[in-house]
């Protein structure tokens, strides 16, 4: 046969063409996967019950900024039986709602728009569903698709946010709103959802205010995978325990963190460092920690609390305060991951793996200062210049000049400099990527962008100096085993016993040290002379020489950074029935003329059957902080509660799992992503934990 005729005949083949296809059976199983209903949807007939008893702090400047949305309480979408027919036939119209995704991607948005779809179709099968395309740009622009049966299906409980796509483009003036406003009229809209994180809901907080006296209304629905839109209100009770898309992406990661684990551990010689997501909260490192067991993980508000007791002892004995005692700094943080490396390879572990969140550098002292200094300069320049500061020193060495020329008091917009010769001096001696990882342009909402500085390098960069500092010293060794020492010794003739005590600081233990003043075949020999082992003409045995060789560490790493990977990941089971039900809560706020609410379940923490659909004020969520080195009212990200459970579990097995010991690691694998729960648990581990109740009363046998 002709080769040509061939490769038709083998493309023609049906099992090419079955195994070419777009489409797999995973696929497939996931397209058709129905997420469970919350049961106040059963029959789509429902109410809203106000939640007057859920309380939040008074903010003045959300009052002044959104007087028409700020009196709004908690919602619960409550059935309804005693429909009239009248009524039924009042609420069950045509209706026409708009959807937008915002910000980065998050698994499980698809599963969103197919609550809604399907809610807006059992409403009425003449409703029209329309996705704007690009995220804001889509509203501005009046750029939409509208959502056929067909598109949602193909999309349903699939990752990533490509049906419509997504956008990071803020609303951000009058103009812009009238802008998004007219685009809404034009469709005849009853209601926009706006898919999105802290930003987004913000965003939805001011379309809603200004879209309410246009009758459109604007629902929020709570997407990042950083984990850091969490409510509670004033008496503690937890309303919102967790956006969608964070247990999907922390399992994505943790499935590659631990993959890395089984490799670390077979090969023995790589310590893995995995930069994990999240732009400031270290919500996803905590979850990642807790499915994997890390050797290493650290919290970055956890650093942020660090104060140096023994500093703090001593300017108290001289009656002075010491500020540098309070926080941690590079230099400091690299030292105790050292110590832990050290540690491990104490039992012959010259291995691991070591989480570091992305947003770690937001929770150290020193980088931490330059940011807002940076943000300040940044933004005042634009705004007396009129002018773009990237734009005008486009290049490093542009910048700086433009820094040191503050620094010594050239420039008139600052006679007190904030950026003063100190500053510089520090600035400067920081690696040339650093620098301008720390200078990158801020995003659309006045965001520092940690996913684009190689934060896991400068780190890593100190360890190893200090590493080789320590091996110099002879503080850096690998422990031998000592059956191993002892059966190497005899297979080649040896006494071990003979030399351990001249090799070894403990001949004793476990796993054996060669005494820290031997660091080289020099000072080997030297020690074996001294011990009478060996005659000063004589050479080493090269048994000795072996384990020696052995004992001396070489630290090599492996950098990995998860983000983008676990944001395009699947969603999990618990993010499919999520999702599904926030679609349907969005719809029913709409459709109940409420609007400025973000759709929400209380109880995720709980069994299934204890889920129920809320609306949470978004402009209740509000508090003023620093953006582009202005004071803005946006939505209030939650950090790692440092007195939660889950950290407080974290943190008492963070030791064990170090592994600091003789025997095994205790890294746990959980599993693939999918969309069942045949292995996944099914909930986030860290809601899990923090829904223990210790409380008396929970005690007692029932
Ligand atoms: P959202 O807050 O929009 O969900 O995005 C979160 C995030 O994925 C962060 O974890 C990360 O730092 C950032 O987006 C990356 O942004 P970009 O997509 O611009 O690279």
């Amino acid at each position: 046969m002709a080769y040509q005729d061939a490769v038709e005949k083998l493309l023609d083949h049906p099992v090419t063409r079955q195994m070419t296809l777009d489409v797999n059976a995973e696929t497939m199983e996931r397209q058709i996967f129905a997420p469970r209903r919350i049961s106040v949807f059963d029959t789509g007939f429902t109410k809203i019950a106000d939640q007057a008893q859920y309380r939040f702090a008074d903010n003045f400047e959300a009052k002044r900024l959104l007087p028409d949305i700020i009196d709004n309480c908690v919602q619960k979408v409550v059935t309804r039986p005693d429909m009239t027919t009248r009524e039924k036939k009042a609420f069950c119209k045509p209706r026409r709602i708009g959807v937008v995704f915002s910000g980065g991607p998050a698994p499980g948005g698809h599963t969103v728009i197919a609550g809604l779809f399907d809610a807006i179709k059992a409403n009425h099968p003449d409703s029209r569903l329309y996705g704007f395309i690009l995220g804001s740009d889509g509203l501005l622009e009046s750029s939409y698709v509208e959502l056929t049966e067909k598109r949602v299906d193909t999309f349903r409980n699939m990752g990533g946010f490509s049906m419509i796509k997504t956008g990071r483009t803020k609303i951000d003036t009058p103009e812009k709103m009238d802008q998004a406003l007219k685009t809404c009229q034009s469709l005849n809209l009853e209601g926009v959802v706006i898919i999105g994180g802290d930003d987004s809901n913000t965003n939805a907080a001011f379309l809603a205010q200004h879209f309410k006296s246009a009758g459109v209304h604007v629902i929020g629905v709570p997407k990042t995978i950083d984990g850091d839109i969490q409510v509670k209100s004033d008496d503690g009770t937890c309303l919102l325990a967790v956006p969608f898309g964070f247990h999907s992406a922390a399992r994505s990661f943790a499935q590659n963190i631990s993959h890395l684990a089984s490799d670390a551990a077979s090969d023995v010689k790589y310590w893995h460092v995995c930069k994990v997501m999240g732009r400031v909260a270290s919500h996803l490192t905590l979850e990642a920690a807790l499915q994997t067991h890390p050797n290493l993980a650290f919290i970055g508000e956890e650093l942020a609390a660090y104060t140096d007791d023994e500093r703090l002892k001593k300017a108290k004995e001289s009656g002075e305060t010491d500020f540098t005692a309070f926080g941690i700094t590079l230099r400091h943080l690299s030292r105790v991951i050292c110590d832990a490396i050290v540690r491990r390879a104490a039992f012959g572990k010259n291995y691991g793996v070591m989480i570091i969140p992305e947003g770690i550098l937001e929770f150290i002292n020193e980088i931490q200062i330059f940011i807002i200094k940076l943000n300040k300069i940044i933004a005042d320049f634009n705004a007396i210049h009129d002018l773009d500061f990237h734009r005008s020193f486009p290049t490093l060495n542009e910048k700086l000049d433009y820094l040191r020329r503050i620094s010594q008091g050239m420039m008139e917009t600052y006679p007190f400099p904030i950026w003063n010769l100190r500053d510089d001096e520090l600035f400067n001696q920081l690696p040339d990527f650093f620098q301008a990882g720390l200078l990158v342009e801020r995003d659309f909402h006045g965001n520092f962008q940690f996913s684009q500085v190689r934060t896991e390098k400068v780190i890593m960069d100190m360890v190893k100096e200090y590493l080789g500092a320590l091996k110099e010293q002879g503080r850096y060794k690998i422990g031998i085993n000592k059956s191993y020492y002892q059966s190497f010794m005899r297979s080649r003739d040896l006494d071990p016993d003979r030399y351990a005590s001249a090799l070894f600081a403990d001949p004793k233990t476990v796993y054996l040290l060669v005494k820290p003043g031997i660091m080289s075949l020099k000072t080997l020999k030297q020690a074996l002379i001294n011990a009478e082992l060996l005659e000063s003409d004589q050479d080493v045995p090269g048994p000795v020489k072996e384990i020696f060789r052995r004992s001396e560490p070489d630290f090599k790493i492996q950098t990995h950074f998860y983000g983008y990977d676990g944001r395009g990941s699947d969603p999990t089971a618990f993010d499919c029935h999520y999702t599904y039900n926030l679609g349907m809560t969005a719809f029913h706020l709409i459709a109940h003329g409420h609007t400025g609410q973000m759709a929400a379940i209380k109880n995720l923490e709980q069994p299934f059957e204890n889920w129920e659909p809320i609306g949470i004020p978004i402009a209740r969520l509000m508090h003023l902080e620093e953006r582009k080195g202005r004071l803005e009212l946006v939505m209030e990200k939650s950090l790692v509660d440092l007195s939660s459970h889950a950290f407080q579990v974290f943190k008492k097995m963070r030791d064990t799992w170090l592994g600091a010991e003789p025997g095994g690691d205790h890294f746990r694998k959980p599993g693939p992503v999918r969309c069942d729960s045949r292995s996944a648990e099914d909930r986030p581990i860290t809601l899990t934990l923090n829904a223990i109740d210790l409380s008396p009363s929970r005690d007692q046998p029932s």
